[in-house]
């Protein structure tokens, strides 16, 4: 019986994987408030603070409705005492005192800035910021020691700043695709991430690669990322090994959201005409891999350029994980995060982007389709645009 007794209120269910959860909703003037919130708590390593915003602003995210006054949120899940005194605070004054002040405070500020690049985690970041340095520049002023990484985060700054469009991601995406065919001709290519999703813009561009010949995919990264840079598109690379061993990684292993599948992360040198032709007919590849100019060593303005910088990450799945690998990387973050915690609460069993392990059973589960992995779990299947969370 529903609190209020209205059997037509709709039941908001406490897990973000038990709901959908589109791209575009009604109360983005309360969630990006929240967000905030949650930023900042992880910002300040408070991961638990940090979830529990989060999950409160994804409640909002599932709402049919806008939240009008503070009785909209009678009956509803995840939503803690401070989430609800920020609400209630916005709904009355327009907006909330805390989250006006985080945003404007210089820890937030300098930790957006800093860990907004690429090869910075929140614990450099933070070790900067109290060593007084407010910017990048900062950075480069007082020569910093970095890795390269940093040194490519700091080089491409500005670009990476911009957001990538879907015209851009689906040129990647040939790209991607030639090079894949050109080292490993049967292989299967993915688009993933916020843009399977169905998200319009991105901060990256996520790939899962996989072959239907269980072992052809052993090794193929550095023959793809080989491939990119004799074309001369790849700007910076950094290839990790797969290290998945299913005995390491059953229920013995510590949950640890970083899966260990052969990977790359790496930024592209995109063509902008390519992107210009894409949108008129088909790029060819031969226009896209034509870059080749000498570029300066510091930073990169793509204004003055024909090219620019983009995020690309790849990674290479076993065929028989590619449904547990194309789960885990379709995201959100949030609803993956969710899943996760949906599998071991209420189901017993352990979910990662490689295996479903049964710990009642003491089985692995296999699974050939994402819909089968949400039937193991319980779930009512949630298609990627709706795992927006
Ligand atoms: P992201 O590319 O970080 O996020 P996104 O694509 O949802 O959003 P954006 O548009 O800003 O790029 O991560 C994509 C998915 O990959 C995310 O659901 C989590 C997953 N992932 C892993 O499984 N392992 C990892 O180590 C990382 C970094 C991500
Ligand atoms: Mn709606
Ligand atoms: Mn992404
Ligand atoms: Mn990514």
């Amino acid at each position: 019986p529903k609190p209020n007794g209205d059997p037509s209120a709709m039941q908001m269910k406490s897990y973000a994987c038990q709901r959908r959860t589109p791209l575009k909703h009604h109360n983005s003037f309360l969630t990006e408030a929240l967000e905030i919130l949650s930023q900042n708590a992880e910002y300040n390593d408070n991961e638990g603070r940090s979830v529990a915003f989060r999950r409160a602003a994804s409640v909002l995210k599932a709402l049919p409705h806008r939240v009008k006054t503070i009785e909209d949120l009678r009956c509803l899940p995840c939503l803690g005492d401070h989430s609800q005194r920020v609400i209630k605070e916005i709904l009355e004054d327009g907006s909330s005192r805390e989250v006006e002040s985080t945003r404007q405070s210089e820890q937030f500020q300098t930790m957006k800035a800093l860990t907004g690049i690429f090869g910075v985690g929140v614990r450099t970041a933070d070790r900067w910021f109290r060593e007084g340095l407010r910017s990048p520049d900062d950075l480069i002023r007082t020569g910093q020691q970095l890795n390269r990484a940093q040194q490519a985060g700091l080089q491409y700054y500005d670009d990476l700043q911009k957001p990538v469009t879907k015209a851009e991601a689906d040129v990647i995406s040939d790209i991607v695709e030639k090079a894949v065919h050109a080292v490993l001709p049967g292989a299967e290519i993915q688009l993933m991430g916020g843009f399977r999703r169905g998200k319009e813009v991105g901060h990256d561009v996520d790939f899962l690669i996989t072959h239907p010949e269980e072992g052809k995919e052993e090794g193929l990264m550095p023959k793809i990322t080989n491939w990119l840079e004799e074309q001369g598109l790849l700007l910076y690379q950094k290839t990790t090994r797969n290290s998945y061993l299913e005995k390491m990684d059953g229920p013995a292993r510590p949950p640890n959201n970083m899966d260990r599948f052969e990977r790359c992360f790496s930024i592209f040198k995109l063509q902008k005409s390519a992107v210009r032709c894409k949108s008129n007919s088909t790029a060819s590849v031969e226009d896209v891999s034509r870059g080749g100019e000498n570029e300066r060593p510091s930073e990169h303005h793509s204004e003055e350029s024909g090219w620019r910088a983009v995020r690309v990450d790849l990674v290479v799945s076993p065929y028989s994980q590619f449904a547990f690998a194309t789960l885990g990387w379709t995201g959100s973050k949030l609803f993956e995060r969710e899943l996760r915690r949906w599998a071991g609460q209420e189901k017993h069993m352990s979910l990662s982007s490689h295996a479903l392990y049964d710990s009642k059973q003491n089985l692995y589960l296999r699974a050939k389709t994402e819909e089968e992995i949400f039937a193991y779990l319980g779930l009512e299947f949630i298609p990627p645009s709706e795992r927006n969370a």
